[in-house]
């Protein structure tokens, strides 16, 4: 099958088990988060928000939260040789451990899920401090990945209870980026639908979309990827699997050197992708790159648009067409020494699908970055 298939939608009288507000922050577990935070601020211009450390009475961790519009990512890391933290960073490096999402209800978020099957992580707990309460828990998903459920209540502190304000005195200037419009996982072969049987039952997502090795394959590289929705359509999560190809897919060399299943990437939102591209390759966000020629045919393949074609094609920017109207999006080089996680910058301009018409260009970007590591 070579086109992408969109699934009938919902019900309207089935309830939604699960109502999702959106992503509440994405953590990271790394080696350094003081450096970590740094690049943040530095590259893609987020500002300083909280900070949890041994100063704030946390001993075996420090945390910093940065924050640019709706989007809020912390980065914590281990002070200790052998905890949770530090074991993560030695099997994956630098990457995504919480997807925390926001809800009214934290504790029927825990019930609802782990009754179908959802294996908690932690189960609902209460945080107080004179700022107000926050209820969290959580279950587990793909890999080593964990899905937090955040109400936040009436909390008026800086971020979360055990975190205190962070005043910096450097504070480079926001790049444009709103919120997060969705966060893609890399499983393992053959476990896609294990997968989506998850997100179905345990979160009550349905399948949107859904592209076979057929609309992905390149010369090389093939995957498969199903995107799953809550179901209001406010969270999305696609998720990826390795196809075989005629060499190895970038999926599978993700796998590789994160050790195991993982977030591959999030595309980050902005509704002006030409000045937010701009100001992020000033300050050495490095991207993918396609060929000239892509932009020789743009017009032809997405009709008009409100942009001018050169600064797309100076910047490297992607563009793509679906029913309901175009988006523009780039993806990011890796964002550190392993091949492994990668953010995509989006504008959306009516268009709700994620770049198929971009993914023989991209993918071939991909490839020769794949090519020039030695893992093609
Ligand atoms: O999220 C998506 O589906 C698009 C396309 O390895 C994509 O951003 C899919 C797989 C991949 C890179 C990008
Ligand atoms: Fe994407």
């Amino acid at each position: 099958m070579s086109n992408a298939l969109l699934s009938a939608p919902a019900v309207a009288d089935v309830v939604d088990f699960l109502p999702l507000e959106g992503t509440d922050y994405i953590e990271f577990y790394v080696g350094n988060a003081k450096q970590a935070a740094h690049f943040y601020k530095t590259a893609f211009g987020f500002q300083s928000l909280a900070y949890a450390g041994p100063e704030t009475g946390v001993k075996d961790r420090a945390s910093y939260a940065v924050r640019q519009n709706k989007l809020t990512l912390v980065f914590t890391t281990s002070l200790k040789g052998n905890n949770e933290i530090s074991e993560h960073v030695a099997r994956h490096g630098d990457g995504v451990k919480m997807l925390a999402l926001r809800v009214q209800d934290a504790t029927d978020a825990w019930r609802q899920t782990t009754q179908r099957g959802g294996k908690s992580f932690m189960k609902p707990v209460r945080l107080t401090d004179a700022d107000g309460e926050i209820v969290m828990s959580g279950i587990h998903t793909y890999g080593d990945t964990v899905h937090l459920f955040i109400e936040r209540k009436n909390y008026q502190g800086a971020f979360l209870p055990g975190y205190r304000k962070w005043e910096s005195s450097y504070n480079p200037s926001e790049t444009g980026l709103l919120y997060v419009d969705h966060c893609v996982g890399n499983v393992g072969w053959n476990k896609m639908n294990e997968w989506v049987r998850f997100y179905e039952e345990v979160m009550g997502f349905r399948n949107i979309i859904s592209f076979d090795d057929n609309d992905i394959s390149t010369e090389y590289s093939a995957l498969m990827s199903k995107v799953m929705s809550s179901g209001n359509g406010f969270v999305k999560f696609p998720i990826n699997e390795p196809a075989e190809g005629k060499k190895k897919s970038q999926i599978e060399e993700y796998l590789d050197f994160y050790n195991g299943e993982g977030v591959q990437h999030a595309a980050l939102a902005t509704n002006n992708i030409i000045e937010t591209v701009t100001e992020l390759q000033k300050r050495g966000v490095e991207f993918l790159k396609v060929p000239a020629s892509y932009y020789d045919t743009l017009l032809d393949r997405v009709g008009e648009i409100d942009e001018d074609l050169l600064p797309l094609k100076e910047l490297g920017i992607l563009v793509d067409r679906d029913d309901e109207g175009y988006l523009l999006q780039i993806f990011t080089k890796p964002v550190e020494d392993r091949p492994t996680l990668f953010f995509e910058i989006i504008q959306r301009k009516g268009a709700k699908s994620f770049g198929k018409g971009n993914f023989k260009a991209l993918f071939e970007a991909i490839e020769r970055e794949q090519e020039a590591r030695g893992n093609l």
